[in-house]
């Protein structure tokens, strides 16, 4: 067998230790400090099961149009307003690194609270409180906030595909820090023009959901946002057709507010006890200001219908400033009802594609209402769910199949291998492979590394990723260069597949446990084993998780361990067992950390943050004095991205 010597030299992260940047201090908020009311998914999924969902529903459909003097519904109708507001929440998701979403609600929370783009949604959930404190717990404001864009949508004859309940709340902001404006997400994904932002910031300007709806930096070019609009909603993970549907599908509801050039007001940050009030005479109903532009897309805003593609296709639209001082556009020569409708410049891109691709959409919504209805039933479904993962993470009764973009996996089969059979097979085999090797190499770490690969490409961000499927056997997975050589690893266990497979042992399960083997092998605890998985054919959901982020500085290390879900404690106890393995004689201990604390030792920059940030090296020096402590901290992270992507509900 010759697939050992290069392997092990290979350290088992893939991380460049080019620069170093800085790590930030922990949020200043104590545990203590943080609410407690409904924020474990223990909780929350009990609290859920109880929850009756029809009356959640039928006081979201009377909520519709009962409008309250405090902020009076536009056309006697809340719909638009929930809309956007579902639609704000869930659109921050951006797949470069599975942020944002509406899992967590944290639009309740800074920063995305105060995006300008966001004005007036503190109105929305003053007015949706009530039916918050009656339902409680079983109803998160994640769950809430979606399921009331999925009823307004119903009740003005829209066509809804599901609902998949289970967003956990979060009790703080902390986990859209990096959308930013945040002072990490500045020094991690800066926009040094914001307008102009790129991946893997998901809109072009921080504070927008995704574009400036004057057109690029409040030019009013329709063909320039066209390119605009399809780079961000690319970003989101969406195609033309998703992207058309979703903006006119949804700009056949309510309308845009700017009565008066006055502006908003204060955002809640500039003033938490009464936040934008508006500056157009009562600040609400027509006297409204949120975006500064004015009026609505269609002659019937609460009526669901493809208006807004036949609109848009037929009519000549000339541009003007509206009463907000801003760019939009009207119908030229109006007369009736239609003197009262306006494009946006985003609006108008979609006739001015340079691809030609958006207009043929428009055509084709505009002459088919079925088509329409079909295509954005699915593109608001995918917008509100894909940053909850696997549909298996998907609870209640409205739950639609699987969609492609939650990359199902076939059912398990049942496990008739004997584990501890194939156990003994892999020790056969890495014991075979020890004296074989010319080299002396204990061939183990391979396999640890395979393992590893094929996990740790989990995301606690979105649920995406981990080694369930075991794509890391199919492009694009094993193209990618750090995980040059796996093919070899693959290769060696094929043997033992063969053996097994008829007996109901999938690569995932054979993936995991060669690397739990070799990793007691190599001097780990005996490592927990949790069978079950499944393996995706190939071609079927390959995902594309981005591999433009792979760790550059010492700051996107830290961050990239916490997209996976793992602590600083985590963090170190499995970078120092990598390191004892790739370079320490290839046993697992401690021996890397102790001697980076040692004077004089020469290590990587992005390893002497172990030893120079004070929080890291605190941790450091306790694994460095306690090596039981450290095999038993590392058994435990080590099963933890192993399992990292076995759900059950949320
Ligand atoms: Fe929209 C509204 C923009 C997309 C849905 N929007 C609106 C407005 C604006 C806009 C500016 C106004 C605000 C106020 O109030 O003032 N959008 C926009 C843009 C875009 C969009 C730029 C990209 C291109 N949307 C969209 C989507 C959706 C929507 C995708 C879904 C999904 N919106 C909406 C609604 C509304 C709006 C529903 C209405 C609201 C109310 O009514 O209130």
């Amino acid at each position: 067998m010759a697939y050992l010597p290069v392997l092990l030299v290979l350290p088992l992260l893939a991380v460049s230790d080019s620069h170093v940047g800085s790590y930030p201090a922990a949020a200043g908020m104590r545990s203590d400090d943080l609410p407690r009311w409904g924020y474990t998914p223990e909780d929350y999924v009990a609290a859920l099961a109880k929850l009756d969902f029809e009356a959640v529903k039928t006081d979201l459909t009377a909520f519709m149009t009962q409008s309250q003097d405090f902020w009076p519904a536009d056309y006697g109708h809340y719909g638009g307003l929930l809309i956007r507001q579902a639609w704000h929440c869930a659109g921050t998701y951006r797949s470069s690194d599975g942020r944002g979403g509406c899992d967590g609600g944290s639009q309740r929370f800074g920063p995305s609270l105060s995006w300008e783009d966001n004005a007036n949604l503190d109105k929305s959930k003053t007015l949706l409180w009530p039916i918050k404190e009656k339902f409680g717990l079983g109803l998160s404001w994640g769950d809430l906030i979606i399921l009331a864009g999925n009823v307004a949508i119903e009740s003005m004859g829209g066509p809804v595909l599901g609902f998949c309940a289970g967003r956990v709340d979060a009790a703080d902001g902390s986990q859209d820090e990096l959308l930013g404006p945040t002072a990490r997400q500045e020094s991690l994904f800066p926009c040094p023009v914001n307008g102009d932002c790129k991946a893997p910031l998901g809109p072009d300007t921080v504070g927008l959901i995704y574009v400036n709806p004057q057109g690029p930096m409040a030019n009013p070019i329709p063909r320039l946002s066209a390119g605009q609009i399809r780079d961000t909603f690319g970003r989101m993970g969406m195609n033309d057709s998703e992207t058309v549907a979703l903006i006119g599908g949804d700009h056949a509801f309510g309308k845009t507010h700017g009565a008066c050039p006055e502006g908003p007001g204060p955002s809640p940050q500039e003033d938490p006890t009464r936040p934008w009030p508006g500056k157009c005479g009562s600040g609400k109903g027509k006297d409204a200001y949120t975006s500064g532009l004015e009026g609505p897309w269609t002659t019937n805003p609460t009526q669901w219908d493809n208006s807004y593609f036949k609109h848009l296709q037929s009519l000549t639209w000339e541009l003007y400033k509206g009463p907000g001082n801003k760019w939009q556009w009207r119908v030229q020569n109006a007369t009736g009802a239609l003197s009262g409708i306006m494009m946006l410049t985003t609006d108008i891109a979609l006739l001015e594609d340079p691809e030609g691709s958006y207009q043929k959409l428009v055509r084709e919504f505009a002459e088919d209402a079925a088509k329409l209805d079909h295509a954005f039933a699915h593109a608001w479904y995918k917008l509100a769910t894909r940053d909850m993962g696997p549909v298996t993470r998907c609870l209640g009764k409205d739950v639609p199949p699987a969609q492609p973009w939650q990359y199902p996996l076939p059912a398990p089969s049942q496990p008739q291998a004997k584990l501890s059979k194939v156990r003994a097979e892999v020790v056969k085999m890495l014991n075979r492979s020890k004296t074989e090797s010319a080299e002396g190499f204990f061939s183990a770490v391979p396999f640890a590394r395979l393992a590893w690969r094929c996990a740790s490409t989990f995301r606690a961000t979105d649920y995406r990723g981990g080694c369930n499927g075991a794509r890391i056997r199919f492009s694009p997975e094993k193209d990618w260069p750090v995980n040059k050589g796996l093919d070899q690893v693959l290769e060696s266990l094929q043997l033992i597949q063969d053996r097994f497979a008829g007996r109901g042992l999938p690569w995932a399960d054979l993936i995991v446990l060669a690397g739990n083997t070799a990793v007691e092998e190599l001097g780990g605890k005996k490592m927990q084993f949790c069978s079950g998985r499944s393996d995706a054919a190939d071609g079927q959901g390959s995902h594309d998780l981005d591999l433009d982020l792979q760790p550059k500085s010492w700051a996107t290390v830290r961050e990239s361990f916490e997209r996976m879900g793992l602590s600083a404690r985590e963090m170190v106890v499995l970078s120092g067992g990598a390191r004892a393995l790739g370079f320490a004689g290839a046993q697992l201990s401690n021996s890397y950390l102790t001697r980076l604390l040692g004077i004089g030792h020469a290590a990587s920059e992005t390893d002497l943050m172990f030893k120079f940030d004070p929080v890291l090296a605190a941790i450091t020096q306790e694994y460095a004095s306690d090596n039981g402590l450290f095999l038993e901290d590392f058994a435990k992270a080590w099963t933890k991205v192993m399992d990292a992507d076995r759900f059950k509900g949320p």
